[in-house]
């Protein structure tokens, strides 16, 4: 049976990817070329260097390594001073019912995102705390689709990754949950997330019986 829970961050408990696409496309704005809406579903979920080496290949453009580091900083920079304003005003609707009624369940939940900067942003949303373990992208060493942030949740929540449940926004998240062996749960577009085993298009519309099967079956 399932019994614990494993969250994504960035487009799943906050919409920080709106901020992730706003500094990414500043980025490549100043260097001269743009990216679509559609392109940018291929950087959710994935790190910030292969994120930059994507963008990179979009616009056909080589960077120094030196000028490469740059570029990451200046984007992480742009994009902190968009999670400076966040408060738990931010939080993306159903998210909280769901985690209320996971504490009243005595259901263990962690989190597992690809950013370095989860920590500080669950800090400012005020769910830090919340949380039975946290693996971030400061813990990782290996990228979704690989499973290795999700595998350590599951290890650091003490069950096996057949026992979790992830919600992810990405397809890259999406990949990583099915191949770890865990029931992936999509959430965002059917055609986009058509690899999860359901999806949904926010947390609203889950109900709270269907996280009762997910953890009864
Ligand atoms: P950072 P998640 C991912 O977070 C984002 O979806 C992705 O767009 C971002 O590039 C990546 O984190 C790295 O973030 O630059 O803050 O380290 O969706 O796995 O929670
Ligand atoms: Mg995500």
């Amino acid at each position: 049976d399932r019994r614990a829970i494993i969250f994504d961050l960035d487009g799943v408990i906050v919409d920080t990817a709106k901020f992730h696409f706003l500094a990414w496309r500043k980025l490549a704005n100043d260097l001269g070329f743009d990216f679509t809406k559609e392109q940018n579903e291929q950087l959710k979920g994935v790190s910030r260097v292969d994120s930059l080496k994507k963008i990179l290949e979009w616009g056909d453009m080589e960077l120094s390594e030196e000028e490469f580091q740059k570029q990451m900083a200046l984007k992480n920079e742009n994009y902190l001073s968009y999670v400076d304003g966040m408060d738990d005003g931010e939080i993306l609707p159903g998210v909280k019912k769901v985690l209320d009624y996971l504490d009243e369940n005595q259901v263990p939940y962690a989190l597992g995102s690809a950013s370095k900067n989860a920590r500080p942003i669950l800090k400012k949303i005020d769910l830090y705390h919340r949380f039975d373990a946290i693996v971030d992208g400061t813990d990782v060493s290996k990228a979704k689709p690989d499973p290795e942030v999700f595998l350590i949740a599951a290890e650091k929540l003490n069950v096996e990754p057949q026992q979790c449940v992830v919600f992810e926004d990405s397809v890259a998240g999406v990949q990583a949950a099915n191949i770890g062996g865990m029931l992936s749960v999509g959430i965002g577009a059917k055609d986009v997330l058509h690899e999860a085993d359901h999806v949904f298009t926010d947390f609203t519309e889950i109900e709270l019986n269907f996280i009762d099967k997910l953890l009864n079956t």
